[in-house]
């Protein structure tokens, strides 16, 4: 189906909706929150009942978002599934979403919007480009196709989706359709400066410090090729920092010139680390992320080893060579 099919279909499933549910991922990123905000706000306009609920901790950077506190906590609803449609965005697969999922009943019709490969979430309409920046962009073409008319609220709720998503337009699914989506978010209201400040330079005084003692503790390996960066409970309890605001660490593991793979490590439980990696141009780490259970991007993924954090470093040294040695 084309785009235009896809998005008309989705409209039309909207029109007849009654309570809808909009959904994102756990550990939301900017892309999930902005999203998961212009469609609620465009079922709003379109006069219906919306309930917008998350299931994890909204980094402190998003909270200058318009209308982020309309975003539920999922405890606070009691098990709520009445909802005859659901709007799921970004999530490959139904875990993703964390305990929201209880509240899609077998009755309720799902719309998935994703821009992530493997997406093999069941639903009555699914729209899924992997060529597309963002599902942000994607809101985009779907609000335009309807010819939704879009206010400075949600053109910074989409910006900002696509700024975040984009690593500030840097990575490669940065196309000319992209940066002319962002230009009309700009014509919108959205304010280029105001959201790069808020997103990217206002950490506390306790996240830049910690990001120093981070940066010092930088480990190389394979003549510098890989980059690790390690970030355990200890350093989170003695800083303060909470996890949700250690989003962006794992962009300076590709800072140092000569690294094309970088990894955080994060101790979540003494047996539990997560791994976040990053990846230059032309290698796939989304196929280690995969080797563990976990997904994303060609050249941004995540998983999590059930393995203290200096055994899943030693079990990912050695995937990221093999990694390497078959595609470099
Ligand atoms: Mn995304």
């Amino acid at each position: 189906m084309s785009m235009a099919e896809l998005t008309q279909e989705i409209r039309t499933i909207l029109n007849e909706s009654h309570r809808t549910l909009v959904v994102s991922h756990v550990d939301p990123d900017g892309d999930a929150i902005g999203t998961q905000l212009a469609f609620g706000h465009y079922l709003r306009d379109i006069g219906k009942e919306v309930l917008i609920v998350r299931d994890s901790i909204i980094s402190s950077k998003y909270l200058f978002l318009p209308e982020v506190d309309s975003i539920i906590e999922i405890e606070s609803l009691n098990n709520q599934n009445d909802f005859d449609v659901a709007v799921v965005l970004e999530c490959p697969t139904p875990d993703r979403m964390g305990a929201v999922a209880q509240l899609i009943s077998p009755n309720t019709r799902i719309i998935n919007i994703d821009h992530h490969p493997a997406n093999i979430l069941e639903a009555e309409v699914s729209w899924v480009d992997t060529s597309l920046s963002s599902v942000g962009e994607m809101t985009f073409e779907f609000f335009q196709s309807v010819g939704y008319t879009i206010c400075p609220e949600v053109a910074t709720q989409l910006y900002t989706a696509i700024l975040t998503d984009t690593g500030r337009f840097r990575y490669s699914c940065t196309g000319p359709r992209t940066l002319e989506i962002a230009g009309e978010l700009v014509r919108s209201g959205a304010d280029p400066r105001e959201i790069c400040d808020h997103v990217y330079f206002e950490m506390t005084p306790e996240l830049v410090q910690l990001t120093g003692e981070l940066l010092h503790d930088l480990e190389y390996r394979n003549d510098g090729r890989i980059c690790f960066m390690t970030l355990t409970r200890d350093h989170l309890a003695r800083t303060g920092v909470d996890p949700s605001d250690t989003e962006g660490l794992i962009d300076y593991t590709l800072y140092p010139r000569g690294v094309e793979i970088g990894a955080l490590l994060r101790d979540i439980e003494p047996q539990l680390t997560k791994i976040s990696l990053r990846s230059r141009p032309g290698i796939d780490v989304a196929v280690i992320a995969a080797r563990f259970g976990g997904g994303g991007h060609v050249n941004a993924a995540g998983c999590h080893v059930e393995l203290p954090i200096e055994a899943a470093k030693d079990k990912i040294i050695q995937l990221l060579q093999e990694a390497r040695e078959s595609q470099v």
